[in-house]
């Protein structure tokens, strides 16, 4: 069968205002897409808007929203125009890890932005926009997983907890959505370089820049393509899972750099 064709279709990226969601857009605006955008920066995310529409996107629609919260998001979605209610792809990519500290004496407002985020943002997000997919009878629902939930590394417990959780959740809704052609996939990558070591260490640039040194990371690009990868295969093919990493890393644990 072929791959499907994604022109006219409407893609809601959350977080799409830098690094994986910024290329996630970027790739499917070059498909000829809709783009349905959000994250809490909207002058990055007008900027990211505006690149898309140069790369082709057939049209783009940018909301300002904390997928924290529970009753934006549902407004956000209630409140749609009619033409960009029926949301063909969502990608749950809003995500963050904050700090790298032992659990017994972690900071608990990190815990709580990381698991509000990681875990209620992507179920908020999903619970809104997923049963108009069952009315509809087609969708596809791509959340952002890690490696970092597959193997929990030391000092990263409670963002490794939101990954392991967030491919719980792929998993379940997989499994509850089994009877409706609504698809279901996970993309768990090990180290991309973005703004994410970035906003883990509280702009320390110097301490994010030593999270790459001596490796080829992924790329936010890298990560687009597997996305767009999915969501092109024929309506009957469901990718479930794609754990990528770059060469130097064969898991969170081990890690090969060049001196
Ligand atoms: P970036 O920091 O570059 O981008 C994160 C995006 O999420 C930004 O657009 C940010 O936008 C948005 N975001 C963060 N919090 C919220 C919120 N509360 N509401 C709405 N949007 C939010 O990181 P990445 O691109 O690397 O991360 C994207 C996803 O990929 C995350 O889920 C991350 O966990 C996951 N991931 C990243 C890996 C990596 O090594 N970089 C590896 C594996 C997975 P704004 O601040 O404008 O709201
Ligand atoms: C991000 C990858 O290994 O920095 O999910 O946690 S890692």
């Amino acid at each position: 069968m072929k791959a499907m064709t994604l022109k006219g279709k409407t893609v809601f990226i959350t977080g799409a205002s830098a690094g994986i969601g910024a290329a996630t857009a970027f790739a499917f605006a070059g498909e000829g897409v809709r783009l349905l955008l959000a994250a809490r920066r909207a002058s990055k995310l007008a900027e990211v808007a505006s690149r898309a529409l140069e790369l082709g996107a057939s049209a783009v629609y940018s909301v300002d929203l904390d997928v924290r919260s529970r009753r934006a998001v549902q407004r956000v979605i209630d409140e749609l125009p009619p033409e960009w209610a029926d949301i063909d792809i969502l990608v749950n990519n809003a995500g963050l890890s904050r700090g790298m500290d032992k659990l017994y004496t972690g900071k608990i407002d990190d815990w709580e932005e990381m698991i509000d985020t990681n875990v209620k943002g992507v179920l908020y997000v999903s619970r809104a926009v997923v049963p108009g997919m069952v009315v509809r009878g087609r969708g596809h629902v791509i959340t952002l997983g890690s490696m970092a939930g597959e193997l929990v590394y030391p000092n990263g417990a409670v963002y490794c907890a939101s990954k392991a959780a967030a491919r719980a959740i792929s998993d379940g809704l997989r499994e509850d959505l089994l009877g409706t052609l609504v698809r279901v996939t996970s993309v768990d990558p090990g180290l991309v370089e973005t703004e994410f070591s970035v906003v883990r260490f509280h702009g320390d640039q110097q301490r994010a820049d030593n999270v790459y040194k001596g490796l080829t990371p992924l790329t936010g690009e890298d990560i687009a393509d597997v996305i767009l990868w999915a969501a092109t295969r024929p309506p009957h093919v469901n990718i479930a899972r794609v754990s990528l990493s770059c060469v130097n890393q064969a898991n969170t644990l081990l890690i090969h750099r060049e001196a």
